[in-house]
């Protein structure tokens, strides 16, 4: 799939205040707006124009605005987040969706569906039951797409509990080729029917780098995990590095800073 555009949204003071399981210490905010406008960069010099919401002070995790959203390029759906404290945040991501989809369909209560959990493949979706996405989300957002003439499956990832969201331990580089993290890999080959090309496996040692994101002729990946990297080139793609050091602190992958289409 090729992107001209991205949504972001800055981290705002409150950053630090928000959910995290990781054990590194509170992220330092001007690093983290340093490395935030490294990652528009990246993004702009794959040819995307970036449209940014107002940071949300109210809201700590907004940056993370992947998760809001799932767009397609048939239109969005606005998600309705796993975290309560993160339910608050949709409102502004709809209002700046609209001026691209113009009617955007919600999740509904007592649904959730965090975009994390969501990874597009050639046209299907593959929807992850996880800590923050349940069935009764999974399936709205399922007929959602198949309304728009996508296919979609329902895969459960809650015995991986490692993971938070499904696109913490796979990405989809297009045309079948898979990153797939180490401890996922007998999961992804569970599900029947996935068209799997090519297979790149993350090690146990860069397990997080595995949240990696094709953006046109490029592969956002974090910076410093070699192996992937390497492995990325390999096969014949350009992995850019960038830098997520402070939103790894607060559990955030690379694909999570934005929304693309
Ligand atoms: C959260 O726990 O919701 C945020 N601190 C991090 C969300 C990261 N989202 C993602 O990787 N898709």
């Amino acid at each position: 799939m090729s992107f001209t555009r991205a949504m972001v949204r800055r981290p705002s003071n409150t950053f630090a205040s928000g959910l995290t399981s990781a054990k590194d210490g509170p992220p330092d905010l001007a690093k983290a707006l340093e490395q935030h406008e490294r990652y528009c960069d990246a993004l702009r010099g794959r040819g995307l124009e970036i449209t940014f919401l107002e940071p949300a002070p109210d809201h700590p995790d907004g940056t993370f605005i992947e998760d809001t959203a799932i767009v397609t390029p048939r239109g969005a759906v606005i998600s309705r987040p796993g975290a309560p404290s993160r339910r608050g945040e949709v409102d502004s991501v709809a209002a700046g969706l609209r001026k691209f989809f113009g009617h955007v369909p919600r999740i509904a209560a007592p649904g959730t569906v965090d975009g994390g959990d969501v990874c597009e493949a050639d046209g299907h979706y593959v929807i992850g039951l996880s800590q923050r996405t349940n069935e009764s989300g999974a399936d709205q957002l399922a007929a959602h797409l198949r309304h728009m003439h996508y296919t979609a499956r329902i895969v459960d990832i809650r015995k991986l509990p490692a993971l938070l969201h499904l696109k913490s331990g796979i990405a989809h580089l297009g045309a079948g080729c898979w990153v797939a993290a180490a401890d996922v890999l007998d999961t992804l080959r569970s599900w029947s029917g996935l068209p799997v090309r090519e297979l790149i496996v993350v090690d146990a040692a860069e397990t997080y780098a595995a949240n990696c994101v094709r953006v046109n002729d490029a592969v956002l990946v974090a910076e410093g995990y070699p192996r992937l990297a390497a492995a990325l080139r390999d096969k014949g793609y350009r992995p850019l590095p960038v830098d997520m050091s402070e939103f790894r602190k607060m559990d955030g992958g690379l694909s999570c800073l934005s929304l693309r289409f």
